[in-house]
C-alpha cells in the first residue's frame, strides 16, 4: 500500500514454481533436476529405501533437491510424498529402466515399472491433481512398447507391440496415464522417448558399455568387448535435450503424448566402429567379440522415430547428432578412466 501511495508499483511475491520428479538419481533425474532448477523450480525427488547411497550423490552433486523418502511400490508413501512436496508439476521418471534385467525381474518390473505408475496417478489424484486440474503429470513412457514395430518410422498413432516384460509394463503405464485423463480430468501427459544416452548412462546400457570399453582398450585397461546383437538399430539423442521435451510438454494448454526421437537410426555396429574411431583405432574387430549371455530372448529390432508433433506443437527438436553424442560420450569415459587409473588422458 505504502508503495503505491508513494507512486511505486507494488508486486506480490512470486512463488517458486515446484516440481517433484521420481527417479531423480537416475541419468535423466539427474539433467531434469538441473534444468528445472536452472528455471527457477524448488525440485523435490523420491528417494527410496534408509541411507540409499544415491542419496549421497544428490547431496553431492544436485545439493538443491530436496529429499522426499517413499517407494513406488507403496502407496501411502506416495501420497506422503505429495502432501510435504505439494508440486506443480510431477515427473514419473523412476522404474526399472534395463530392458535385459526385466527377464529375469519380470514381476519386479511390472510392479515397479507398470503398477508404479497407477500409484502416481492415484497419489496425484488424492492429493490434488483432478478436482482443479492443480498438479501436472508427466509419464515417461518409451519406444519400447513399439517392440515388434508395425510401421516405420514410428508415431504417436503406431500401435504397441512390446517385446520384454519391461515393454509391457511401460505399455500399462502409458495406457493408464491416458485413462486418467480421460476418466478423472487428470492433466496427465506422456512423453514416448526413444533412447537419449549421455555421460550419465549406467555402464549396463549399450552406449556406454561401448564408450567406456572403448577409452579403457585406448588406455590399456581392458582387453576386448564382449556384446550381443550387433544388427539392432536405434535412434539414440542426447538426454540433456530430452528432459526440455519433458518440461515442454507440461507448459502446454491441454495435456497431450508426444514422441520425442531424432529421427535418425543406427546400428550397435556403427556405434562401436565410431566409438573406437573417435579414440583412434579403426581395426575394432579385433577387439571384439560376440557371447550369446548378451542376446535377448525376444529383441526389438529396429527403432527410428517421428517426432514432427513435438517439433511443431512444442517447438521441440533435438540439439545433439549421433556423431557429438559419441564424441561426448567417448570424452568423458577417457577422462574418467585416465584419472582413476592415474595416468594421462591421451590427446
Ligand atoms: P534399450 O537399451 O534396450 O534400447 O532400452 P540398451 O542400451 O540396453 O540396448 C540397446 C540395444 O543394444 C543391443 N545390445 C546390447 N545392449 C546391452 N545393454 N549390452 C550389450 O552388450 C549389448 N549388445 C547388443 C540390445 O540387444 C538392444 O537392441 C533403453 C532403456 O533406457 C529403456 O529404459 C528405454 O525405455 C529405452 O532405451 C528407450
Amino acid at each position: 500500500m505504502q508503495g503505491s501511495r508513494l507512486g511505486w508499483a507494488v508486486y506480490e511475491e512470486i512463488p517458486m514454481p515446484r516440481a517433484f520428479i521420481t527417479g531423480v538419481t537416475g541419468q535423466d533425474g539427474q539433467h531434469l533436476a538441473e534444468f528445472l532448477h536452472g528455471k527457477g523450480y524448488q525440485v523435490f525427488g523420491l528417494v527410496k529405501g534408509q541411507n540409499n547411497p544415491k542419496a549421497d550423490l544428490l547431496r553431492d552433486q544436485f545439493p538443491y533437491v530436496e529429499i522426499v523418502p517413499g517407494d513406488l511400490a507403496d502407496l501411502p508413501s506416495l501420497v506422503k510424498a505429495m502432501e510435504v512436496a505439494q508440486p506443480d508439476e510431477v515427473y514419473n521418471l523412476a522404474a526399472i529402466s534395463f530392458v535385459a534385467l526385466s527377464w529375469n525381474q519380470a514381476e519386479l518390473t511390472a510392479n515397479l515399472t507398470g503398477t508404479g505408475v497407477l500409484r502416481m496417478l492415484e497419489a496425484v489424484r488424492m492429493v490434488g491433481g483432478a478436482s482443479d486440474n492443480k498438479i501436472r503429470f508427466y509419464q515417461a513412457s518409451s519406444s519400447e512398447m513399439f517392440g515388434k514395430v508395425r510401421e516405420t518410422p514410428q508415431t504417436e498413432r503406431t500401435p504397441f507391440h512390446p517385446r520384454s516384460p519391461y515393454g509391457c509394463a511401460k505399455v500399462f503405464g502409458h495406457d493408464i496415464t491416458v485413462n486418467y485423463r480421460e476418466s478423472y480430468g487428470l492433466w496427465a501427459c506422456s512423453g514416448i522417448l526413444f533412447n537419449h544416452e549421455g555421460p550419465r548412462r549406467g555402464v549396463e546400457f549399450v552406449t556406454r558399455k561401448v564408450t567406456n570399453a572403448a577409452a579403457r582398450i585406448k588406455l590399456g585397461l581392458q582387453n576386448d568387448l564382449v556384446m550381443g546383437n550387433l544388427d539392432a538399430k536405434r535412434d539414440w539423442g542426447y538426454a540433456g535435450d530430452y528432459v526440455k521435451a519433458m518440461w515442454l510438454m507440461l507448459q502446454q494448454d491441454e495435456p497431450d503424448d508426444y514422441v520425442i526421437a531424432t529421427g535418425e537410426t543406427h546400428t550397435i555396429e556403427e556405434l562401436v566402429e565410431r566409438a573406437f574411431a573417435e579414440v583412434g583405432i579403426d581395426d575394432w574387430k579385433k577387439y571384439v567379440r560376440q557371447d550369446p549371455k548378451f542376446f535377448r530372448p525376444a529383441e526389438v529390432d529396429l527403432l527410428i522415430g517421428d517426432a514432427t508433433k513435438a517439433r511443431e506443437k512444442l517447438g521441440w527438436t533435438p540439439e545433439v547428432d549421433f556423431p557429438s553424442l559419441v564424441k561426448m560420450m567417448v570424452k568423458n569415459d577417457l577422462a574418467i578412466e585416465a584419472a582413476r587409473a592415474g595416468l594421462p588422458v591421451p590427446s
